[in-house]
């Protein structure tokens, strides 16, 4: 279905060259425009949540009231708590986050209402209200998984009304003192929270949600979609190749070497993570505006991770044209954003993915409240099938 137009998507557009545009709005628009946290400059995830549900720049105010809404439905049900931790801390964070998210739908008002036969006309306020419930909790669910799994038997501290969706999440993960990382979050999670409705994820809970299953077991889908390495666990990917590169070729690589190693990779069949893109045929204005986050911190100008994803990004695109299969040369967004948590000290990079399925509920959740509302149907492709092979009664 590439370059097919299949979906209606309210909320973003992408343009292979120009990037993502959030109900008209570059990257660096949204940067000058939405609203930060006080004491921050970086865009939080309720402005940009606003920005897509609405189609309206909130005011600051707005975007606080709309944070502090979302902080007081914040905490996770005692249901929840004992199931995620009853999971072995050796089961994958992405596949503790979906069955956690699934496991939500117990408290879902659109099943409820659906049961007691509500109208059409109201699926999209109860999408809307199980949309903003589970919003709210990815926090406290997340940063569960993340102490289970990697800090066992520390005490997590209760959700701070006080604070923006992202302020939570980093310090329910225990990093809270850390301004520079809280703003390299919200700035991550508002960017990567919609990127058309094409992509699996987006495009998994969409199809899911079309046969009127809630937004929870709807959003559980994507996130499994997302979990996939030629998708969000990309940046899992990017890391671990990262990290092996550094490991073959000690400190002070140069760029000789990363472009040998980058043959080594492609010559044993891998693809190289980070790079490449089903839509994009430019640099993705998501990493660009990462790479721009560094470039004003000294410490991370001269982290050794982030010196080699610049380095790499020198000679990468090289490599991959004189290669000749990807159509899109060029770093999407996974290239650079684990390696800044990395630096951080957040380094543990099979969570990585999560933290991207905290952001992406905010544009596919959107738009499961606009498909509601504007009755979108069951989505239902036609098949084509190979010229008959029962007719001769065998497969093979
Ligand atoms: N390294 C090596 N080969 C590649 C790469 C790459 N980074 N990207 C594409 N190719 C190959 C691809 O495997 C295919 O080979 P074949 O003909 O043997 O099947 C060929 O180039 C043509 O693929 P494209 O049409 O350029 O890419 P496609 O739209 O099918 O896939 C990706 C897009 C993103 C899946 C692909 O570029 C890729 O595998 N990239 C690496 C993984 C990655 O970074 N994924 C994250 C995407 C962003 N996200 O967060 O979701
Ligand atoms: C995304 O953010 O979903 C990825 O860039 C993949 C895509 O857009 O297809």
């Amino acid at each position: 279905m590439r370059g097919l137009k299949a979906m209606l998507w309210e909320a973003s557009v992408l343009d292979p060259y120009e990037g993502i545009r959030f109900h008209g709005l570059s990257i660096p628009e949204c940067q000058k425009l939405l609203p930060g946290a006080p004491g921050g400059s970086a865009i939080t995830a309720e402005s940009m949540l606003w920005l897509l549900l609405t189609g309206k720049v909130p005011t600051e105010a707005e975007s606080r009231q709309l944070a502090r809404e979302l902080a007081e439905k914040g905490e996770l049900p005692v249901y929840a708590t004992q199931l995620i931790d009853s999971l072995p801390a050796t089961l994958h964070p992405m596949t503790q986050l979906s069955i956690g998210v699934a496991a939500l739908n117990h408290d879902s008002v659109f099943q409820a209402a659906y049961e007691r036969g509500m109208q059409k006309s109201e699926y999209w306020a109860y999408t809307l209200e199980d949309s903003l419930n589970l919003i709210a909790r990815l926090p406290a669910l997340a940063a569960r998984i993340y102490r289970n799994v990697y800090k066992p038997g520390t005490a997590l501290p209760d959700i701070n009304k006080d604070l923006d969706l992202v302020g939570n999440y980093t310090n329910l993960l225990g990093y809270g003192a850390n301004h520079d990382l809280t703003e390299y979050l919200r700035l991550y999670i508002s960017i990567h929270g919609d990127h058309e409705g094409g992509n699996a994820s987006a495009h998994t809970a969409h199809l899911v949600n079309s046969t009127l299953s809630d937004p929870y077991i709807s959003y559980s889908a994507a996130l499994c979609a997302l979990a996939g390495p030629l998708h969000g666990l990309a940046n899992q990917e990017v890391l671990r190749w990262q990290l092996e590169m550094q490991k073959e070729l000690g400190d002070n690589i140069t760029t000789d070497q990363i472009k040998d190693y980058l043959w080594k990779t492609l010559k044993s069949g891998r693809v190289v993570p980070g790079y490449g893109h089903g839509v994009l045929r430019k640099s993705d204005p998501r990493f660009i505006a990462l790479q721009e986050f560094c470039d004003t911190r000294p410490d991370l100008l001269a982290s050794p991770i982030i010196q080699m994803v610049k380095k790499t990004y020198e000679v990468a695109p090289g490599v991959l044209m004189e290669h000749g299969k990807t159509k899109n040369p060029y770093p999407n967004v996974d290239a650079t954003s684990g390696c800044v948590l990395y630096h951080y000290g957040l380094t543990e990079f099979k969570y990585y993915t999560v933290i991207f399925g905290v952001s992406r509920a905010l544009g596919a959740l959107t738009q499961l409240v606009w498909a509601r509302a504007l009755g979108l149907p069951l989505e239902r492709p036609k098949c084509k099938n190979l010229p008959s092979t029962h007719a001769h009664g065998s497969l093979t």
